[in-house]
């Protein structure tokens, strides 16, 4: 079975996650469908491309794939990593992105939508980002993603509680765009993906491209982004990641004991 739907509407495609029975949990198989639909609907002159679950949705994504996650002891999340990859793609796609959120986006996929160029969702939507649920480090430039978007303060609270933050306060803090009334998502989401259809497209593909630039423009010392590395290992190495991973397996809460 497919796990995403592709389709096109004067100019606007629309890639619909089709992966329930893991709540769109983003494995591989599932990354390279997403890639794929990515890549024809831009061979397709496609001018904005639409993410979504299915109407009514209650997870829009579960994140990252946690039986995928690298084993203790290596990085889970490197630049290789399939989610990462994704994330790049949508950064780099000429079109905009936008993400339509019903239900909750989870982990790595909280980063997916962060890094879309406009977010539209209702009030079921929510974004929780939980590498501490799993003992996990973040890595930089999704930590960058983040605090493209959010004050310090909110970021903190999101990594440190891994708790969801509801669509209202969502809105509020800048993560949703604009925050509709599920009867009017649809309707809402494809008239702007229209405005910006009309658009012209290369000015609008530059402009994205020059946002991504200034937006990563960072400088770091070699020295700190090895300290930056060497901090992670900490973490990626821990006893606290084997039993964050084994607890999600075990489908039971984690005890970390901060070693
Ligand atoms: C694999 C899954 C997943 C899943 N992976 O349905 O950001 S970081 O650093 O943390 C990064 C490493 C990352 O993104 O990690 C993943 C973070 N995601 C989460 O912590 C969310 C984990 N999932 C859940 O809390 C629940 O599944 C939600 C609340 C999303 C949905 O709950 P619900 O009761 O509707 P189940 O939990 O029963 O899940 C249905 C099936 O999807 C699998 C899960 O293992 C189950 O599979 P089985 O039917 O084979 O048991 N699943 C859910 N999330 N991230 N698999």
């Amino acid at each position: 079975m497919a796990l995403v739907i592709s389709e096109v509407r004067e100019q606007i495609g629309t890639i619909t996650f089709n992966n329930f029975a893991k709540r769109n949990a983003l494995s591989r198989v599932f990354i390279d469908e997403i890639l794929t639909a990515l890549d024809d609907l831009l061979a397709k002159k496609t001018r904005v491309i639409i993410l979504r679950a299915p109407e009514g949705a209650k997870v829009w994504s579960a994140g990252h794939d946690i039986k995928e996650l690298e084993n203790p002891g290596r990085d889970p999340l490197n630049y290789d990593d399939p989610l990462e990859n994704l994330i790049r793609a949508v950064q780099r796609c000429p079109a905009p992105v936008i993400a339509m959120i019903e239900g909750g986006v989870w982990g790595g996929a909280c980063e997916l939508v962060l890094v879309c160029d406009i977010l539209i969702g209702t009030h079921t939507a929510s974004f929780a980002i939980t590498p501490a649920r799993i003992g996990v480090p973040y890595n930089s430039s999704g930590i960058l993603h983040f605090m493209n978007t959010c004050s310090m303060a909110t970021i903190k609270e999101m990594f440190f509680t891994a708790q969801p933050i509801k669509a209202e306060r969502a809105e509020r803090l800048g993560i949703l765009n604009h925050l509709v009334e599920p009867e009017d998502l649809e309707t809402f989401t494809y008239n702007m993906a229209k405005q910006i259809s009309l658009n012209s497209p290369l000015s609008i593909s530059v402009i994205k491209e020059q946002l991504h630039i200034l937006g990563n423009a960072l400088p770091l010392s070699t020295e700190t982004f090895e300290r930056i590395q060497a901090l992670r290992r900490l973490a990626w190495d821990s006893e606290d990641y084997v039993e964050g991973k084994k607890a999600f397996l075990e489908k039971r809460p984690p005890v970390f004991r901060g070693r």
